[in-house]
């Protein structure tokens, strides 16, 4: 390989030392950290990148974001061609790179061995596409992506601030010269906001959309939600809060807080709307909430997504007649409220898989049916529509035979396709998406939230030396280290009525997570307190 791009790798790491003893792992979402002990990995992914993208012959996404994480910290993660999430069998590369110090000579070394194994060469073609949230840090963060990349011969586009989505988007669009939309920023909110005017205007007698107060968490989608508000007028209103112009991004708001800690977040008044919801730091995850008329607050979380689009999308394939033909499956993570599962299975008759935390899980296992929704319960989630699935849903809109009510369900779904942004959850279209099933079956935020009642349930961060030392398996609901941590959880759990718990290392955080569910909001605090103490004690 050229010397003269190893010297300049060489001054690339000599500007951005790696701090000596960091261990960092491609964890969830990529590399999360503080920062400022961020520039050094970012050398690492931006040849990744480049690598990645010569062997797919495909442009490849670097986004740099800390999502629900607060303002001090930052990320970094790749976008696989067709906007998925990085494969994980990457993910070693990442990890091998990371783990090597800096020593030019032995970094060249293995970057030799793995493009021999990769069969690719220094001088072959890449293309990278870098986006960023709004963080300080990541201008800079994100100029050392591209250099590093150039190092290996990419070329770089640099869209700056976008949400986490839209660069998924971005992706996929480029990839497939434009047949899943346009790949710029105005080409993703045109095919979304033209589909939710479609939907709507196609159907006969909706209820208008009442304003939605947005909570942006001081985050990169308050900027972008404007465009909705430019481009539906008469159609959706939103009013936005915490726009960054004065609190803290994720701060006391934003959908982790509001999920995490079940209350409202700070910044917006809670008397004036109908309903409410709440975005993440770089507008992946979506949360809604109302005020109920005792002055309750009632938060409607990822479970209720999953409930809402799968009875949706049933009762249109059921008027287009093709509800027979089409196989739905639901996926969950072990975080999901027990009622919503026993209601998805039981009332909507649609099976639910349980996998890891973490989207790529998700989208993996969701790409095994024809239509795969696919939510975290914190607000994190899309859906996948097969090829197969589409066609037949085209063909019936087309179809001269098929009586009226026939064509237009179809047309309905084909619209509401187009809303959803399959690459992976994204919170502008989840919230157009929700806005248009309430409009389209009249429905209202309470009527959404009566379909079933959530078991109470406490989450829980729990800090502790070391948290690799807690160990999981069966999709993360039981722990198999450190010995005797699930003989104690179990034996807690069951001591309350309908008590479920687990435990699981955070993948984007430095703590350990515990979740518990139980009959009474009181039981789920006392029980997930428990196992926090357990927890304690067995990691110290
Ligand atoms: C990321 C992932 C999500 C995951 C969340 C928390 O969200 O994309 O799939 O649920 O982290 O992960 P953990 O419990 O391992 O910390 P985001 O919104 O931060 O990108």
């Amino acid at each position: 390989m050229s010397e003269a791009a190893k010297e300049k790798l060489a001054a690339l790491m000599r500007e951005h030392p790696k701090p000596t003893g960091i261990i960092l792992g491609y964890g969830t979402a990529g590399f999360r950290s503080r920062s400022d002990i961020l520039p050094w990995i970012m050398i690492r992914i931006g040849i990744l990148a480049a690598l990645r993208s010569k062997v797919k012959q495909a442009c490849i996404g670097t986004m740099i974001t800390a999502s629900h994480n607060p303002e001090h910290d930052n990320g970094v993660k790749l976008i696989d061609p067709h906007g998925e999430m990085l494969d994980q069998s990457w993910e070693v590369f990442a990890n091998n790179l990371s783990s090597l110090d800096d020593d030019v000579n032995k970094l060249w070394k293995y970057l030799e061995t793995l493009m021999a194994q990769l069969n690719v060469q220094l001088h072959d073609n890449a293309m990278i596409a870098i986006a960023y949230d709004t963080r300080q840090s990541s201008p800079l963060l994100a100029s050392i992506v591209q250099r590093a990349a150039e190092i290996f011969y990419a070329n770089v586009m640099n869209f700056e601030l976008l949400t986490t989505p839209q660069l998924h988007y971005a992706v996929r669009c480029y990839n497939d010269d434009g047949l899943y939309g346009h790949y710029t920023e105005a080409g993703y909110f045109t095919k979304l906001c033209t589909a939710f005017q479609n939907l709507i205007e196609m159907t006969p007698n909706t209820k208008p959309c009442e304003t939605l107060a947005v909570d942006a968490a001081n985050g990169i989608g308050a900027h972008k939600l404007t465009y909705v508000n430019q481009q539906l007028p008469g159609l959706l209103h939103l009013e936005i809060f915490n726009d960054g112009t004065r609190g803290h991004l994720n701060e006391k708001c934003g959908a982790d807080y509001v999920k995490l800690y079940q209350k409202a977040p700070e910044g917006l008044p809670l008397t004036n709307y109908s309903k409410y919801c709440s975005i993440d730091g770089d507008a992946d995850r979506l949360v809604y909430f109302f005020m109920d008329q005792n002055h309750q607050f009632r938060m409607l979380d990822g479970d209720r997504f999953s409930v809402l689009f799968v009875a949706f999308i049933a009762k249109k394939l059921q008027e287009a007649k093709l509800l027979d033909q089409v196989q739905i499956g639901v996926i969950q993570t072990a975080y999901a409220n027990g009622s919503s599962t026993d209601y998805i299975i039981n009332i909507l008759k649609v099976p639910v898989a349980c996998v890891p935390t973490g989207v790529k899980h998700l989208h993996h296992k969701a790409l095994d049916y024809d239509i795969g929704i696919y939510f975290e319960a914190n607000g994190h989630g899309t859906i996948l529509f097969s090829d197969n699935v589409k066609n037949k849903i085209k063909a019936a809109a087309e179809d001269a035979n098929r009586t009226e009510a026939e064509r237009l369900a179809a047309n309905q779904l084909r619209a509401f396709i187009d809303i959803i942004n399959e690459t992976v959850g994204d919170a502008i279209a989840d919230l157009l998406a929700t806005e248009a099933i309430l409009s389209v079956l009249n429905l209202s935020i309470e009527g959404w939230l009566n379909l079933y009642t959530d078991l109470p349930q406490r989450q829980l961060k729990v800090p502790v030396k070391d948290r690799t030392m807690i160990q999981t398996t069966d999709a993360e609901r039981r722990c198999v280290a450190p010995v005797h941590l699930q003989d104690c959880i179990d034996e807690l759990v069951s001591k309350y009525p309908s008590g479920r718990s687990f435990v699981r290392p955070s993948g984007t955080e430095d703590i350990v997570r515990v979740y518990a569910e139980a009959a009474t909001q009181e039981q789920a605090d006392q029980l997930a307190d428990a196992v926090r103490k357990i927890v304690e004690d067995m990691t110290k």
